[in-house]
């Protein structure tokens, strides 16, 4: 039934609206995943690619960066989102050069990401000319050549390398190798957007900027905090290590403005009980908490923390972890001594006593481990916020021990593999030193762009080659309307790119498509014969992916080998890297990894292990931290919080059930039980009476921040359809990315530099 692709791009008129739901996937979740791959990919090829779906000679899940249990792997280790990445991977349907001949790029213009990627895979290099109305088939050599003449005409400065998380780590590792040997350091990468600020909290205060749990310690923790995360829809496979840790005795806190669904409940649809009956509850207490309130409520738990531990010395703070491995303590203590409740309430939007609450379970708690996602990372104050996280944990000795620690809860598949292989505007002296010992060359050491300095570069015309591996640029960006058009100002644009999407659309002057190899395609075709790559997932632990289903089509190349083949072409065949030995046989890559980047001695025989292997971590091994002072840093931040001007709201930007980021799977938001529609906006019933709004109408949603450097104070989203939801009072809620229009480019959480999509202060004016 989905063989064929939508011809129709979304009828925003067809909204449906039920109520919420209270539980997380049960038997319907497997009935939407196989509906969906066996629509997109037939019955066979969607047998082999489930089959194979994070098994130990299988592929890594395309969907979310949650790790694989390294036990027994049940027959189906998937999940209904993960199915439904796959899908948009293996399907049947292609776009090839007739389809690109049938549609001028003026008619592509006007459909959304949910009608392009819906097309099918690409399967051939297109080119657009300069004054082009139609792409056209290139070869690739033709492509790799017009790419080395555009960066040979102009200076390596006036590049990008753009790096989107389903990068395996040895494409990675070529592509930052050809970025620093072109002369560069411009390597932005979707992390800049996403997990940034946790990077940078967690590298000030631990010395390493990943989470420091294993999957063993999130099921045997006795207190677990969700914060700022829907599991249900972006890490499934979340929900079952929670139910471990409830069936351990664990329990569970869930702090977000918005009650999803899976945070509530979880039917697991792979055993009796899920399908059948009624499922595990998960959170044991729900924190509705008002978007970007959170530094104020860890502030008031560290402050009861501290007054606990007065009142019963040696009780709760932990002694002798605090003298041992931190500093900065009594400065803290001091700090917390006085909490103004009015602020903290205004704050948080949660009463005093909720707060106690959380604040006695967590004093006596003995293994706390907290998880977090986009709902921490996203906001101004992102960077002091998860500084907070890790006070009240560093406080009580909770970070190197069993079942407890830092669990920041990665997106794309292999973003924390690209940043460890060196995708980073800027990597340390290190790396850099140890880059250059191992290829002979020379790599740059001035710092370069990230993803908002790019979108800053493109508004000054100083790009002239944007190069992407994978992602979705202009969509996943803010201020969609501007990037678009600086984008299209661009000398030449290249998008290696599984499916179709905007960033093809709102092209430079020249642009080339790249069509590569997915995870779950066989890349064959080598002298050695098939190749496998490498993943990392958000526990650190790296293993191998092999796809096995033949590609759609003959042209695709992998992603190592196009970058491999266009360095040659850049950088003329005098360079001292062996491109094409690394091209043929990706063991050349790994031994090179494993020369240049700590943790990964021995690369090439250990992720030939089933399990792959862990890398090092060593506060979680040893409770070392390898920061300036050689201690975790308790830290004191200034207050702060998103004020809202009377009349306006605080607007976060999400993510519903049926998409991938950008990637727009369908229009059924199941769990927030709506359907059919993506411009909506979700407004507490009680904020809509006291505007004068009423349930459905049409408004246009207008950001305000008059402090735009642009002189651009205001953004304007129009024709969104209002929905009463029970999402905390003078909040609000919308999709990414039909929302992105309302996001300033300039307005970036401080230190992180991460775009603010989680808070934005916008005003409802009816349509
Ligand atoms: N199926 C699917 N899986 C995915 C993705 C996808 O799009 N689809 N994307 C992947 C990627 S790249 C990422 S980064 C992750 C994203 O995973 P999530 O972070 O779970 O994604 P969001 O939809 O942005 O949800 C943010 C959550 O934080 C809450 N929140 C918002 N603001 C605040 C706040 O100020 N405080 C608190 N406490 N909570 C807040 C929201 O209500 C929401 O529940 O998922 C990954 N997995
Ligand atoms: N307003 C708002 N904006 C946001 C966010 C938000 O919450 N709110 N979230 C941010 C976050 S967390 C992230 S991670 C970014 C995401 O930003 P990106 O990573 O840039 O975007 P995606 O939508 O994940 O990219 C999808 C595209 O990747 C390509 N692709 C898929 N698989 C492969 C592959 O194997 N190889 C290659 N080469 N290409 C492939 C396909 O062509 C597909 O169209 O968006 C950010 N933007
Ligand atoms: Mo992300």
């Amino acid at each position: 039934m989905y063989r064929r692709a939508p011809a129709a791009d979304v009828d925003e008129s067809d909204l449906q609206v039920t109520a919420p739901e209270h539980h997380a996937a049960g038997i319907k979740a497997v009935t939407v995943a196989l509906e969906r791959t066996i629509g997109q990919a037939g019955v066979v090829r969607t047998a082999r690619a489930l089959g194979r779906l994070n098994h130990k000679h299988g592929f890594d899940c395309p969907g979310c960066a949650w790790p694989e249990p390294d036990g027994l792997r049940r027959p189906a280790e998937f999940c209904e989102n993960g199915a439904k990445a796959v899908a948009e991977e293996t399907t049947l349907r292609t776009v090839g050069p007739e389809f690109f001949a049938a549609h001028p790029l003026a008619e592509l213009a006007t459909k959304t990401d949910y009608w392009l990627g819906n097309q099918g895979r690409l399967t051939h290099p297109m080119v657009l000319r300069e004054g082009g109305t139609h792409y056209e088939p290139i070869t690739w050599d033709g492509a790799f050549g017009l790419i080395a003449d555009r960066l040979r005409a102009t200076t390596p400065d006036r590049a990008v390398f753009y790096t989107s998380g389903r990068t395996s780590n040895e494409a990675a590792f070529v592509y930052q190798l050809l970025a620093r040997s072109h002369g560069t350091n411009n390597l932005p990468d979707c992390s800049n957007m996403c997990h940034e600020s946790s990077g940078s909290a967690l590298t000030e205060t631990i010395g390493i900027g990943k989470g420091s749990v294993s999957l063993q310690d999130v099921q045997d923790a006795d207190l677990v905090l969700v914060v700022g995360q829907n599991p249900g829809t972006n890490h499934p496979r979340m929900l079952t290590a929670l139910t471990h840790t409830k069936q351990h005795g664990g329990h569970i806190v869930a702090i977000n403005p918005l009650p999803e669904a899976g945070l509530f409940n979880f039917r697991d649809p792979q055993t009796v009980r899920g399908i059948l009956g009624t499922g595990t509850d998960l959170a044991d207490d729900f924190l509705q908490i008002r978007v970007g309130g959170d530094l104020a409520l860890f502030q008031a738990l560290g402050h009861l923390l501290v007054l606990a531990e007065t009142a019963a010395p040696g009780t709760v703070v932990d002694h002798d972890f605090v003298r041992r491995h931190t500093r900065g303590y009594e400065q803290y203590a001091l700090a917390r001594q006085e909490i103004d409740w009015a602020v903290t309430e205004a704050a948080t939007g949660l009463g005093r006593a909720e707060i106690e609450e959380l604040a006695a379970r967590f004093a006596s708690a003995q293994r706390i481990v907290i998880c977090w996602a986009m709902g921490l990372t996203q906001h101004q104050h992102s960077v002091p916020t998860l500084r907070e996280v890790v006070n009240v944990l560093l406080v009580r000795g909770m970070i190197g021990k069993p079942g407890a620690g830092v669990c920041p809860v990665r997106g794309h598949s292999n973003v924390q593999g690209d940043r460890t292989m060196g995708i980073f505007e800027k990597m340390p002296e290190s790396f850099l030193a140890a880059l250059d010992a191992e290829f002979g060359i020379s790599s740059p050491r001035e710092h370069g762009h990230d993803t908002v300095a790019t979108l800053r570069a493109l508004r000054e015309d100083a790009v002239d080659v944007f190069v992407a591996m994978g992602g979705n640029f202009v969509s996943a960006t803010p201020d969609t309307p501007t990037t678009e058009a600086n984008m299209r100002r661009v000398g030449l644009t290249v998008q290696v790119s599984t499916k179709l999407n905007r960033s093809h659309v709102m092209a430079g002057r020249e642009a080339l498509i790249l069509p590569t190899l997915g995870r779950s395609d066989a890349d064959t075709g080598h002298p050695g014969g098939a190749q496998f790559v490498s993943v990392e997932d958000s526990m650190s632990a790296v293993h191998a992916s092999r796809g096995r289903l033949t590609p759609v089509s003959d042209q695709l190349l992998a992603e190592p080998v196009i970058v491999c083949r266009l360095a040659r072409a850049v950088l003329g065949p005098q360079h001292p890297v062996a491109w094409e030995a690394m091209a043929a046989d990706y063991d050349v890559i790994r031994d090179h990894i494993a020369s240049v980047v700590p943790g990964f001695d021995d690369f090439n025989r250990r992720v030939r292990d089933k399990a792959g292997f862990v890398l090092p971590h060593p506060p979680r091994d040893s409770r070392t931290f390898r920061t300036a002072s050689g201690k975790a840093e308790i830290t004191v931040n200034e207050l702060t919080y998103p004020e809202v001007p009377a009349g306006r709201l605080l607007l976060q930007t999400l993510r519903s059930h049926d998409q991938y980021n950008t990637t727009i799977y369908g229009l059924d938001d199941r769990y927030r039980g709506i359907k059919d529609a993506r411009r909506v906006v979700l407004v507490h019933p009680d904020d809509l009476i006291d505007l004068g709004l009423s349930d459905r109408q049409l408004v246009d949603i207008v950001s305000e921040w008059p402090d735009d450097p642009t002189g651009v104070t205001e953004r304007r989203g129009e024709e969104f359809r209002v929905v009463a939801y029970p999402t905390a009072r003078g909040c609000a809620a919308a999709y990414y990315p039909e929302a992105n229009v309302l996001i300033p480019t300039d307005k970036v959480a401080d230190v992180s530099g991460t775009p603010t999509s989680k808070s934005v202060i916008v005003r409802l004016e009816p349509s």
